[in-house]
């Protein structure tokens, strides 16, 4: 560990949102790392280098090195880990059995049914190569779209439009970089039910959005992002 900092994540230059949704729960909990930016066009994260700690051969990745170079992968399971032995103030973890159970719950809502539909929204409309499949990118949309309904129905009838115990907790932060991205690299273009406006068909899910974009860490990201980029 010569960069001196207690973790070292490997994570994506570009948007690749689920590097950055660990990223934001180091910055939340003011955790140093080294972040390892993958070229994940050149298959970076397939190399030797990257494999011999992830398997798996996605990003992220995490290494922390005031425990035993522990190597953790699955970017909730290492939400999970992060909060469970760094947060002992609480500050993105819960302490009521239910409310963490509910905090899990979301977390493998995340996983399972928000991060890989919107990836896949995301490749059959920018990325697949040859003739566009427009069943594919529809189906992709519409679940776009229902996953902001579900969360918009649930954020309207919770204390303060938080997930989980009503305060913002890793529960929330998790969905954050993956609608952001959605957003930002307009990926309901063209849905095939008509154009869908956030703010208005989702104001919940838009008014949490935009609570977690103002917070400094948030910011910071979108900065360290450029820079990413640009190098
Ligand atoms: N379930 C995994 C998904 C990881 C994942 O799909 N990461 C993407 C970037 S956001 C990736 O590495 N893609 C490159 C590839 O599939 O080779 C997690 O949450 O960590």
């Amino acid at each position: 560990m010569s960069h001196g900092k207690q973790f070292t994540l490997y994570s994506h230059a570009g948007g690749g949102p689920n590097g950055w949704k660990v990223a934001f729960v180091l910055e939340e909990l003011g955790l140093a790392y080294h972040p390892i930016y993958l070229d994940l066009a050149k298959n970076e994260q397939k190399s030797p280098d990257h494999t011999r700690f992830n398997p798996n051969g996605r990003i992220p990745t995490l290494i922390d090195h005031h425990n035993g170079d522990y190597v953790l992968w699955e970017s909730d399971a290492i939400i999970l880990y992060l909060i469970n032995k760094y947060d002992p103030a609480h500050k993105l973890s819960v302490t009521a059995e239910t409310d963490k159970y509910d905090l899990i719950k979301w977390l493998f809502f995340q996983a399972s049914g928000q991060g890989p539909y919107f990836g896949q929204a995301f490749h059959f409309l920018r990325n697949h190569p040859g003739e566009k499949l427009p069943t594919a990118i529809a189906r992709y949309q519409r679940e776009i779209v229902r996953v902001w309904g579900v969360l918009d129905g649930v954020l309207a009838q919770s204390p303060g439009g938080w997930l989980v115990a009503g305060r913002m907790t890793a529960a929330d932060l998790a969905f954050f970089h993956w609608n952001d991205a959605m957003l930002a690299l307009n990926v309901l273009e063209g849905h095939p039910d008509g154009e869908v406006d956030f703010e208005k068909q989702f104001p919940a899910v838009h008014a949490w959005h935009e609570k977690m974009k103002a917070l400094p860490t948030a910011k910071k990201l979108v900065a360290d992002r450029e820079a990413a980029k640009a190098t």
